[in-house]
């Protein structure tokens, strides 16, 4: 844990501890507990999303509940396969581009779902094997994760390629008969399309140390052990009326192999437990400084895919229900904080300078002759309503593109500025950005001043 982070533990514990004694009401440092699921989670650095549906888009209850709450998004089915090349070759973006779109009018991260799965196919795949199939599928990750490359924040990169039931191993289907490799080989491919987005593998039945579970720990073991480049591991968590007791204990398991985990598609049969249910999840991922955010599936029970069963935050009204209340109490509630050392290796960090207006740090992905940047800035106790970074490099080094800022200057000293839905930040508020290079990345902490 670096001091920084202690610190600010320590800084969020004694607050909040002294506010329970003095007023009931938990106060996070300076500022008031934050009254929104996306506001919350971002005290201890992770996210709040749900997964949401282009159609829904012009329903403004549900856009209402969605701007105001989170602070990340999945497409629920607009990035898949059969969404994005309905025909072999031809792609159509147009909504997972409208999913993207909205995320970034809201500056909140996106989460892209999903590049490989057997499910939702496009029929002219599922009618394919071997090696065609193989190069399609290949081709499918490059070019989808190509088109959105250093937009989103996570990808499932292959989704619920595990089997259910006490066997531990893969599920058959055309992409497993391509050959077992079939998974690293799309992890790899969408490195090297979009070497910022953090790649992770979803699936479900995984909530607890069980033989799905651990097969798959064993694959992501594996992976790390042989430099197959994974991030982060989804944990859908559609959840009935129990909830296992390793759950938290999972998480961290996996976490302890050096990925960050995330819940993914969390959604909850109604019953006597939701609302307890819903708090034991958002308190494991508190609790796990690796868990980097949680994802509803849906925003009302009306827009959930279990009809009937009422599982989520708001009912069909878009009136909160106790669950969310229970949720809200658990982030505010604090925990260490997330993310936990960034996970694409080599990776260095460089410190933000204390004091002023704001500060920025630098996570770094290098490889020989490049180098990934993800810029963190966090507006200091008064609050900025636009910034200036200026980053160090290197001799020799360059900035080839950015995402989520302007640069001015290529080389030498780079100054980078907010773009329109980034500029202002809350007291304490933090955004990100990202530049790709040639070179080595920079190696000093970058200055952040107010514009
Ligand atoms: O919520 C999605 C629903 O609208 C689709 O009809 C369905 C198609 O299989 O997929 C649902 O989302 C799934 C997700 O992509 C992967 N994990 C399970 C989710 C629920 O089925």
């Amino acid at each position: 844990m670096s001091l920084l982070r202690r610190s600010r533990s320590l800084l969020l514990a004694s607050a909040v501890a002294a506010v329970v004694v003095s007023s009931g009401v938990a106060l996070i440092g300076t500022a008031q507990a934050a009254t929104t699921l996306g506001a919350s989670a971002a005290q201890t650095g992770r996210y709040y999303g749900a997964a949401i549906a282009a159609g829904r888009l012009g329903d403004a209850t549900y856009t209402g509940i969605l701007n105001r709450e989170f602070n990340s998004v999945t497409a629920e089915n607009e990035m898949k396969w059969d969404a994005t090349e309905p025909s072999q070759g031809r792609f159509t973006y147009t909504n997972g581009d409208r999913i993207l779109n909205q995320g970034i009018a809201m500056g909140a991260k996106v989460r892209g779902h999903a590049l490989l799965w057997h499910q939702q196919e496009p029929g002219w795949a599922q009618s394919m094997s071997g090696t065609a199939l193989r190069n399609a599928m290949m081709n499918h990750v490059t070019q989808v994760a190509t088109h959105y490359r250093g937009r989103i924040h996570s990808w499932d990169v292959v989704n619920e390629a595990f089997a259910d039931g006490g066997s531990g191993g893969r599920r058959d289907s055309n992409l497993q008969r391509t050959g077992n490799d079939w998974i690293e080989a799309a992890f790899r491919a969408a490195r090297a399309a979009d070497p910022a987005a953090k790649l992770c593998y979803n699936d479900y039945n995984t909530d607890g140390i069980n033989a799905k579970s651990t097969g798959i720990y064993n694959m992501v073991r594996d992976f790390k052990a042989r430099g197959v480049p994974i991030d982060c591991v989804g944990f859908q968590s559609h959840l009935g009326t129990t909830i296992s007791g390793d759950y938290q204990a999972n998480l961290q398991r996996f976490a302890d192999l050096g990925v960050d985990v995330q819940i993914t598609e969390l959604d909850v049969a109604q019953g006597g437990n939701q609302a307890n249910i819903y708090a034991t999840v958002t308190r494991a991922c508190m609790a796990v400084s690796r868990c980097t955010g949680i994802t509803v599936w849906g925003i009302r029970d009306s827009d959930s895919w279990r009809t009937g069963e009422n599982p989520l935050l708001f009912d069909n009204s878009g009136n909160k229900k106790a669950a969310y209340t229970s949720v809200l109490n658990a982030l505010n509630a604090g925990g260490p904080s997330s993310p936990g050392p960034s996970s694409p290796s080599p990776s260095v960090s460089t410190s933000p300078q204390p004091g002023g207006a704001c500060s920025a740090s630098v996570s770094l992905n290098s490889w020989n002759g490049g180098f990934v940047a993800t810029v963190r800035v966090t507006a200091g106790s008064s609050g900025v309503n636009g910034w200036t970074v200026g980053v160090n490099l290197p001799a020799g080094s360059a900035v080839t593109s950015t995402w989520s800022a302007g640069n001015s200057g290529t080389t030498g000293t780079v100054n980078f500025r907010n773009v329109s839905y980034n500029g202002r930040l809350a007291a304490g508020g933090a955004t990100e950005f990202g530049f790709q290079g040639t070179g080595a990345g920079p190696t000093v902490s970058p200055s952040c001043a107010a514009a």
